[in-house]
């Protein structure tokens, strides 16, 4: 009998690289998708992979737990990770009130979801460096006290410790990963790294000349998405709940990640950045470095991916992107 499993968020970046990875394992996938007008594009990340036709999508939003509960009864996973979420910071302070909903009581909604239908399934939910925010200490760990600086990381500082109460109060196999930035050519266009390894492309092929960025000076951890999909699934193998910081333990700045992806096509990233305000924040995070440490010596997990193979990876798909006409 093959192991069934339920994905939120699988229409995103982690959903599609999760699924890919669990259908390699041989599970039996099942996604939560919400309705979309444009229904022709929502798979877009799947089909990259080859997978669009592998997965047994169901109608669901996480905000209706009605839905949620009757997808449950339905699919009846062993496992369930908890992908979805209003996921761009910049977002949130437009959407303060629906990033809560989605991502804070969402993620609520979800455990009860599993608690009500199906109590014995495990739980992944996904939490956030994000959530360190102002940094406490100069590389975090499982241990680090959060102090969130934007709504989102609010909303998701409530969904991990809502994890952490459900499988104290209720023994249910419930898991928070911590994961650091991580990155892949199914980014968002939104994020910095796909905006910037997109705009490189553009301008190594002459459709653009100039490309405008924020803060130039924050730095994250960075990480490749294929990789951390594993550290979720390796979570859900425990004997033990936990929860688990996911990161490379290297830290690089925006300029940084600029100048590998300029450098990979042979140009210098001064002629061409702009610092435009508008892509400013009211209050940033400046700073993100992990500590995998606890992942490495429970789960063996580790980082596979370099930034530069990272960064090159993702130049090269933009590229070859824009060459099809392809557009993600
Ligand atoms: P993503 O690409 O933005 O994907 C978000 C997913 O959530 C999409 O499938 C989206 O569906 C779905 N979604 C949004 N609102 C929903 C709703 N109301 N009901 C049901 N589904 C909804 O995010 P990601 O990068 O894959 O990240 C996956 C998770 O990890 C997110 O929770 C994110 O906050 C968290 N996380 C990400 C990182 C990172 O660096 N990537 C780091 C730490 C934590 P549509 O396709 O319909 O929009
Ligand atoms: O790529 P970003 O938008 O990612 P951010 O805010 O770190 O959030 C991502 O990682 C979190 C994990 O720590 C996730 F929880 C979250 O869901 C998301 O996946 O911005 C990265 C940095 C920021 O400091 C931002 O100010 O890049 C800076 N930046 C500079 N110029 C820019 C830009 N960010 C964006 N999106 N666009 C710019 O033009």
């Amino acid at each position: 009998m093959k192991k069934v499993t339920l994905i939120t968020g699988v229409t995103g970046q982690d959903g599609a690289y999760l699924s890919k990875f669990l259908l390699d394992q041989g599970y039996e996938v099942h996604g939560l998708l919400r309705r979309s007008a444009s229904a022709d594009v929502v798979d877009a990340r799947l089909k990259w992979l080859g997978i669009n036709g592998k997965i047994k999508l169901h109608d669901g939003n996480l905000t209706d737990l009605s839905g949620l509960i009757r997808v449950m009864q339905e699919v009846r996973p062993a496992e369930v990770y908890n992908l979805a979420a209003q996921s761009f910071v910049k977002s949130s302070w437009q959407q303060p009130l629906l990033t809560g909903q989605v991502t804070g009581v969402g993620a609520a909604n979800m455990l009860e979801a599993v608690r009500i239908a199906c109590p014995e399934a495990r739980f992944y939910q996904a939490s956030s460096s994000e959530m360190f925010g102002l940094i406490q200490e100069p590389v975090q760990s499982e241990t680090t006290p959060f102090y969130p600086r934007s709504p989102y990381a609010a909303a998701k500082l409530y969904a991990h410790w809502m994890t952490v109460n459900y499988r104290e109060s209720f023994h249910m196999h419930a898991s928070s990963g911590i994961l650091f930035n991580h990155e892949s050519p199914l980014r968002g266009i939104e994020f910095v790294t796909r905006k910037i390894t997109d705009g490189v492309a553009r301008i190594k092929l002459g459709l653009e000349k100039t490309l405008a960025l924020g803060n130039l000076d924050a730095k994250r951890d960075w990480g490749h998405a294929r990789d951390y999909v594993k550290a979720m699934w390796l979570m859900l193998q425990q004997d033990k709940p936990d929860d688990y910081v996911i990161a490379t333990g290297r830290t690089a700045s925006v300029r940084e990640f600029c100048q590998l992806a300029f450098g990979h096509v042979g140009l210098k990233m001064e002629d061409h950045v702009v610092v435009d305000e508008r892509f400013l924040r009211p209050a940033e995070v400046d700073v993100l470095l992990g500590n995998p440490a606890k992942a490495k010596q429970k789960l063996g997990w580790a980082p596979e991916t370099s930034l530069e193979d990272l960064v090159g990876e993702m130049v090269e798909a933009d590229l070859q992107r824009l060459r099809g006409q392809e557009h993600l």
